[in-house]
């Protein structure tokens, strides 16, 4: 295959022009009712929901047309065991000073534990049968996870980031992947953060050192690259 590099932010996207279906993988990251739902761990602690569901929309485009291509689709979801026994008491602790105490029960049920209403993925963007879903106790999906034992087996060497929030869970990934070797891509308009300042202050850290956690898109460039226009 001739090289294909994507129009990215601080250089052509991936740095070696490698970009297959066999190489590359799509990750989605917390898209959960907890996140960007109404009554979910977000909603609770009083932020503007419109942010986190700002790339609802986005994300299905580029999900549609990676599935249709045959790329590698890894969703995440931030959650705890029922019986808390992977929760640090500080995690706990933290969140239950402001309000929306991870394990306590909310109006989407317990909030962040896995099986309850709010932890499940949105239905707009909910995985389909054979992709690879991560479940994982903290913000980073590399940490007590099997993810990155998954992406060698598959041969996976590029990684195209998703999902919320930007600041926490997308940024803690891309840079534990990016330390791993993964070469690193974050779609700008498919993430968001309970803050815009946060937001635009992750996305800018990316591109900082000649792109020292990888580069930055967007959809319709992905898309644009994909379908060869
Ligand atoms: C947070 C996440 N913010 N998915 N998790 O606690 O970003």
């Amino acid at each position: 295959m001739p090289p294909r590099y994507l129009d990215s932010e601080p250089y052509p996207w991936p740095y070696n022009g490698e970009l297959t279906p066999e190489n590359t993988a799509l990750i989605v990251i917390d898209m959960q009712t907890d996140f960007c739902g109404a009554g979910g761990y977000v909603d609770t602690m009083g932020y503007d929901l419109s942010l986190t569901r700002a790339p609802i929309e986005p994300i299905k485009a580029v999900l549609t047309l990676m599935r249709e291509q045959g790329f590698c689709i890894i969703h995440t979801r931030e959650g705890h065991r029922p019986d808390l026994s992977d929760l640090p008491a500080n995690k706990r602790w933290r969140s239950r000073r402001i309000g929306a105490g991870i394990g306590d029960q909310g109006p989407c049920g317990r909030i962040l534990v896995r099986g309850e209403p709010g932890w499940e993925i949105i239905p707009e963007l909910a995985p389909l049968d054979g992709e690879v879903i991560i479940d994982k106790p903290g913000k980073g999906s590399f940490c007590a996870t099997d993810l990155e034992l998954i992406l060698r087996t598959r041969g996976i060497e590029n990684l195209i980031l998703t999902g919320i929030t930007t600041d926490v869970c997308v940024h803690t990934t891309m840079r534990e992947a990016n330390d791993r070797g993964f070469e690193c891509l974050l779609l700008e308009d498919c993430c968001g953060a309970t803050d815009t300042g946060n937001h635009t202050a992750a996305i800018n850290m990316v591109k900082m050192q000649g792109g020292v956690f990888g580069a930055v898109s967007d959809s319709e460039a992905l898309l644009r690259t994909l379908d060869g226009v």
